[in-house]
């Protein structure tokens, strides 16, 4: 299973714009509910050296998942409930990828007649905030009566419960309320939509406003926050993306830019959830993976198949730099470099894997 990132922000910020950038999907631009989806593969130089080391043809990247939702406009979710419907699709994405607009196109229609950042991203984070009161408020009512009938550990949860709550309801997004650990389990099952880790998208004109007013006021805000943020001049992207493969280096280049916005929207998503990559291989290929930091053997190795999560033994670990460095894996072996690592053992960036488990 790959990352899954979904676009969200308001109503004709660039959203489908963006996300035809990202993915070369050439999605026309709509207002309907339908949802655009595409799997993207992560570029990574690495595979194709180990292909090389290990002979085998076929090298299959990690995937990053992208949706392209609707736009959410001011008070709809509390009101229609057509926003409520637009936030169940985004709690099941791992990363929100907000996009604000940063461009001055009177020809475009926009929600409002000025651009402000930081007003769109308060507007967005409301109707987050809007819809995850209500759920947190239905998580309550469950409690209390848990509460009632006694159930240990209930009246702690709750009081974690109604914290969040009261500090969702002051304007405080749940990924600034600074959770402490069992504050974050007790709301674990509700998916809260502002707990969700951002990545800020500024869409630009061109790549000279880069450093517009606009932009520096999106930075300043994704810094106090601690998220991430690129830029990507979307209508241009978009249009680079639907030439050939060989062409767009180039345009890119004329553009100012070095790396598609693909890249450095992976790049930056790695970054701000804390993604490692790892490999598997057989006679057959090598296949790159994705875990977060942190995750333990089981966990990085259920990435590949539930069985070996659940029948997990060992993980026998080569790094990739050694294997460089000696190019061959017997030689890696041989010079004492592969290590046997058990359950306990977090699963590095760079690490090639090898898994024995017990199957069902
Ligand atoms: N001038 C200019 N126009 C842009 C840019 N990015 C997007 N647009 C235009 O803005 C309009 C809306 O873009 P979309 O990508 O459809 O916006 P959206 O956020 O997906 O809109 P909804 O799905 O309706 O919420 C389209 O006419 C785009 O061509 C840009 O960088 N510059
Ligand atoms: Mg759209």
């Amino acid at each position: 299973m790959g990352l899954n990132c979904g676009l969200v922000g308001l109503p004709s910020c660039g959203k489908t714009t963006i996300y035809n950038a990202i993915t070369s999907a050439g999605a026309r631009s709509y207002d309907g509910a339908k949802m655009n989806r595409s799997v993207i593969d992560v570029p990574d130089p690495r595979i194709e050296a180990l292909a090389e080391i290990y002979r085998v043809s076929r090298a299959v990247p990690t995937t990053l998942e992208v949706v392209d939702i609707p736009g959410l406009k001011a008070g709809s979710t509390a009101k229609t409930g057509h926003g409520t419907k637009l936030l169940l699709h985004i709690k099941d994405v791992d990363a929100v990828l907000h996009v604000v607009r940063c461009f001055e196109d009177e020809s475009v229609p926009f929600e409002h007649l000025t651009i402000d950042p930081v007003r769109d991203v308060e507007t967005v984070d409301i109707e987050l905030m809007v819809a995850d009161s209500q759920t947190v408020e239905r998580k309550i009512d469950r409690l209390a009566k848990r509460v009632r009938a006694g159930e240990k550990g209930a009246a702690q949860e709750l009081v974690d419960c109604q914290k969040v709550l009261a500090t969702l309801n002051e304007g405080v997004p749940a990924r600034r309320q600074g959770l402490n650990a069992h504050e974050v389990a007790a709301i674990y099952d509700c998916h809260l939509v502002s707990l969700k880790p951002v990545l800020y998208i500024a869409n630009l004109q061109t790549s000279a406003d880069a450093e517009n007013r606009h932009v520096k006021a999106l930075q300043v805000l994704a810094d106090v926050e601690g998220a991430g943020m690129i830029t990507v001049c979307g209508r241009d992207e978009a249009d680079i993306s639907q030439l050939d493969p060989e062409d767009r280096q180039e345009f890119l280049i004329e553009l100012g830019m070095e790396e598609s916005s693909m890249e450095r929207l992976i790049r930056a998503a790695y970054r701000i959830l804390g993604l490692v990559s790892f490999f598997t291989v057989n006679e057959k290929e090598i296949h790159a993976w994705t875990c977060r930091k942190g995750d333990r053997a089981p966990i990085a190795a259920g990435k590949v198949h539930t069985d070996m999560e659940k029948g997990f033994i060992r993980m026998e670990v080569i790094r990739y730099e050694d294997l460089i460095e000696l190019k061959s894996e017997s030689a890696v072996v041989k010079a004492g470099r592969q290590r046997v690592e058990g359950k306990a053992y977090e699963v590095r960036d760079g690490d090639i894997v090898f898994v024995r488990f017990s199957p069902p």
